[in-house]
């Protein structure tokens, strides 16, 4: 059997890097249901990247801060600029969720201020890149899958380190800090399918210590 089909287990990906499956599943409408208030204050966009490219990903935040690009490029910013206002507060259950993940991975006192929301329609994916906008990268970063399954892929700290694909499925959680907290990374463009809380679509909430 491939661990990775195991419902409940717990993989060291990397150097600091802890696949927690499952460790959401318990939380996923309740977590869902959060989403949905927040996209009625703050609705999914679709941002454009420096280059001028429209992202296939839809996303939002909540929290302090929020993760934000246009043309003048890639910032975190404490209002929305499509509303004008501050993002919608964190809900405690994200805090919650993030903070006992990070601890379960062995970074105890994680305090996320900014929770990027994205969404993945088929079709949509997101390239290989580093996450580097963020004020302190001994900080870990607490990602939680929901909805569709969706294939993530694990480039290592360098462009010419091979790929690794990884399955993520709703529920399940991954921790990256220490070493890996700087890997590239990405989402293979989402396959077609149905699940029984999002339909045809994939949230992912990622928690940070953005400023
Ligand atoms: C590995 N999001 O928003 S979460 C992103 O599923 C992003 O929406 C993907 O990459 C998504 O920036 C992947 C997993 C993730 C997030 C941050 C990381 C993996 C990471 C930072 C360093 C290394
Ligand atoms: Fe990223």
């Amino acid at each position: 059997m491939d661990l990775f089909d195991d419902p409940a287990r717990d993989i060291a990906l990397g150097d600091g890097a802890m696949f927690l499956g499952a460790f959401a599943r318990q939380f996923e409408a309740k977590l869902l249901a959060a989403v949905d208030a927040i996209v009625k204050v703050s609705p999914l966009r679709h941002m454009t990247t420096p280059g001028g490219h429209r992202m296939s990903v839809a996303m939002t935040n909540c929290g302090r801060l929020g993760w934000v690009t246009d043309r003048a490029g890639y910032r975190y910013d404490p209002i929305d600029p499509e509303t004008g206002s501050a993002w919608p507060v964190m809900p405690s259950l994200f805090t919650d969720v993030a903070a006992s993940a990070a601890e379960s991975a062995g970074f105890p006192g994680f305090l996320p201020d900014a929770c990027l929301i994205n969404r993945y329609v088929p079709g949509a994916r997101l390239t290989l890149h580093q996450d580097r906008n963020e004020i302190d990268f001994g900080e870990p970063i607490v990602s939680v899958s929901l909805g569709l399954p969706a294939v993530f892929l694990w480039g290592g700290l360098s462009r010419t380190d091979r790929v690794c694909r990884i399955r993520l499925t709703s529920g399940d959680v991954v921790v990256w800090g220490g070493p890996s907290r700087l890997a590239l990374h990405g989402i293979d463009t989402l396959r077609d399918g149905e699940h029984e809380l999002t339909g045809a679509s994939r949230f992912n909430l990622t928690f940070r210590r953005a400023g």
